[in-house]
Order: C-alpha cells, then structure tokens, then sequence
C-alpha cells in the first residue's frame, strides 16, 4: 500500500471503500447478441473481433468505473444491445474516490475514467494495461490537441473522453454584481448562497490562483498561505456537490457556483438566467481519459467500448447529454450550432491558451484532502 500511498488522498475514502460502500451501481442488463451485419450497417462501427465473438456468456461483461453524470445510460444500453456485452456501470464523484476503491480491489473494474494528472501517477505506478491501439481505430477522430498528452505519450495508456474546465455560474436574477472571479463568488453577502464541486484538488487550486501560484506548486509553503482565504471561504459555501451542482441552482437553493464546465453548460441550456464566467484568477483545463486497469478481466471488451464511445454519433449523443469540451472533432462536426457555441462547453482559444492543467503532487496529495477535509469539518 506504501507505493499508492501518495495517489490516495482521503483516509474517509479509504474506509469507505474497504467497508465495500457502492454509491450508484447501475447495472445495465445485456440485450441481444450483435451480428456482423449490424456492425456493418452501422457507421464507424467496430468489426467484431473473432475472439470476442466466440467468447463463453460468462466473459461477454464489462465493469465500468466512470465520473457520474458523464457516460449517458443510453450509450451503455446501446453497446449492449449491439455487441450482447453486459456491462455494469459504477459511479464516482472524484478522482480520490476512485482510487480508494481502485485499490481496495473488490471492483473488478474493467475501465476506469480518471483525470490527466491521476492517469499520470498511475501510469507511473504501473497500474495501467497498455491499449493496444489497432482495436481502437476511433481515435483517428480525436483532435491533435487531445492526443499525445504529456501525462500519457503516445496515449500508450488512456483515451481522452471529455475535457472542460471549471468556472463560475450566477443566477443574474439573484445577483445583479458583476462577478469575474473567485473573490466575488466568496463574499460575505453571498453568504450560505453558494454551491461549490466537493472536491479538494479544485478548491485548492482555486485558493492557489486567487494567490497568482502555479495550481501545481502545492509545496507545504504554498498550501499554508491558501490555508487563511480558505478558512474565509468555505464557511460561506452551502452546498458541496460534484454530482449534480446545477441542482441547488435550478432548484434556487442558492444563487451561484462554481462548478464542472458541462454543468454550467447544462444550466446556460435550461435558463438565461444564467451566466458563465470562467474565473478571472486563472481556470484550469481537465482532460478525463478512459483507461483499462492492470487488474481489469475484460481487457478486449474495454477496448470495444472505448472505441465505440468514440464512434462520432455515439461521441455527438454523449455531448448532447453532457455537454462538455469533446475531445472528438468527428463529433464535433454533427453538433448543433447552438451546441458548438455554448460558451461553457467550448472555452475559446485565448480561454484555452491561459488555462493550466493538473499535474500528479505525489505524496502532497494528501495534504491537499487534509487541508480541505479540515476546513470543511470547522
Ligand atoms: C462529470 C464530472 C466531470 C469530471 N460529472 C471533471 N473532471
């Protein structure tokens, strides 16, 4: 356990997980075997590989370990149905979360949807099974920008799924001030009006920019100065929620946020009302990859699924569900105008340019859950 220590970042997972906790298990129920002819009816569509075909019932399974809210339940259906694959589908709500469990073992997961900087410590851990690239030709459709990553080379490791950034949502009807970054989301008047994602890399990286440092420079030196603003900060927050923050938004529960890309996108689709500001301190850009696990069973139906979620309708049907940056520019082209123009969804290319990425801390990783478990338990 010593060598993972560092990408686990909160004890309270850690329990959770070895007490065997499932959140969300959404088991998917398999449907009829595919047949050539409807792979060959269906555009983009994978040819069966003759192992999978002969495969015994026991091994036509996929376990999927993803992000909430972020592979549709109708893309899982559909897979199912075609290739007779029965896939069971688990949520999480962070990358953390996700490798308490990992690592505890009991999951059995056969592909996993981690962020950039976790398929880095990952990879470096050796807990990745390579992908064997001639079963996934889909990623012919993924943008140059998308691939070749720094934190997996020659994506010997991951395939990007959804990107997006995290940015600031206001109810104007509740809050007419103009709000441009972090400071104005925490201020005393918005007192108990907030939502915020439950996740401690981001909130500390939201500290880290207020305070012009680098997001990655998370040095004890570093995480003690953010420690003051966010002592002010989070007592002001009334709810934490990485699932569904777009909720207490569209339910009033509180009149602004700071929250997932696709979220805001959501809302921005719902209600005028609402406005998206990408936060004038700084924005970070996240890129969450689909990868398989060492330990995964399934490697061959992994890699049926991840090229099938990059087919370009399928990939096009999972951004009109949750819209965020899609990596997939075949896709991109069957979006809407409206779709391509959200500004949520699509930051622009000067957003872009400014934007950091996440890189792996190591062992400060669980300093960072520290200090946020901390401040949120004052
Ligand atoms: C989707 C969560 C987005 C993940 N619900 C951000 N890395």
């Amino acid at each position: 356990m010593k060598e993972i220590a560092h990408l686990l970042a909160l004890p309270l997972f850690v329990v959770l997980a070895l007490f065997g906790c499932e959140r969300t298990p959404a088991p998917s129920s398999a449907s009829q075997p595919s047949t050539p002819s409807q792979a060959a009816t269906n555009p983009g569509s994978p040819t069966p590989s003759p192992a999978s075909e002969s495969k015994g019932d026991a091994e036509k399974s996929l376990n999927i370990f993803c992000w909430s809210e972020y592979i549709p339940q109708q893309i899982v259906d559909a897979f199912s149905e075609e290739t007779g694959i029965k896939v069971s589908v688990e949520t999480y709500s962070s990358n953390e979360e996700m490798l308490a469990k990992l690592f505890a073992g009991g999951g059995n997961y056969d592909v996993i949807q981690p962020s950039e900087y976790v398929i880095e410590g990952l990879i470096k851990e050796g807990r990745l099974t390579p992908i064997d690239h001639a079963q996934i030709p889909n990623m012919k459709n993924l943008a140059p920008e998308f691939t070749n990553m720094s934190f997996d080379p020659g994506n010997k490791y991951s395939v990007p799924y959804m990107a997006g950034t995290v940015g600031i949502i206001v109810n104007t009807e509740l809050v007419q001030d103009d709000i441009k970054g972090y400071n104005d989301v925490f201020q005393e008047k918005f007192a108990k009006n907030i939502v915020i994602l439950d996740d401690a890399r981001e909130i500390v990286s939201w500290g880290l920019e207020s305070l012009g440092i680098p997001v990655n420079d998370v040095s004890d030196e570093n995480l003690a100065k953010a420690k003051p603003l966010l002592e002010k900060w989070l007592p002001l927050v009334k709810v934490f929620d990485s699932d569904s923050p777009k909720t207490a938004l569209l339910n009033g529960d509180v009149a602004l946020g700071i929250v997932w890309a696709g979220e805001g996108a959501i809302l921005l689709n719902e209600d005028q009302k609402f406005k998206w500001i990408i936060p004038a301190e700084g924005a970070h850009l996240f890129v969450d990859s689909l990868a398989i696990p060492k330990s995964a069973k399934q490697v061959q139906n992994a890699e049926l699924f991840i090229n099938y979620v990059l087919r370009p309708e399928v990939s096009a049907k999972i951004s009109e569900v949750f819209p965020y940056l899609n990596p997939n520019v075949a896709a991109r082209e069957l979006l809407t105008p409206a779709q391509r123009h959200n500004p949520a969804s699509f930051p622009t290319a000067d957003q872009l340019a400014n934007m950091q990425t996440f890189k792996d801390v190591g062992e400060q990783a669980s300093k960072i859950d520290e200090l946020v478990t901390s401040l949120k338990a004052q």
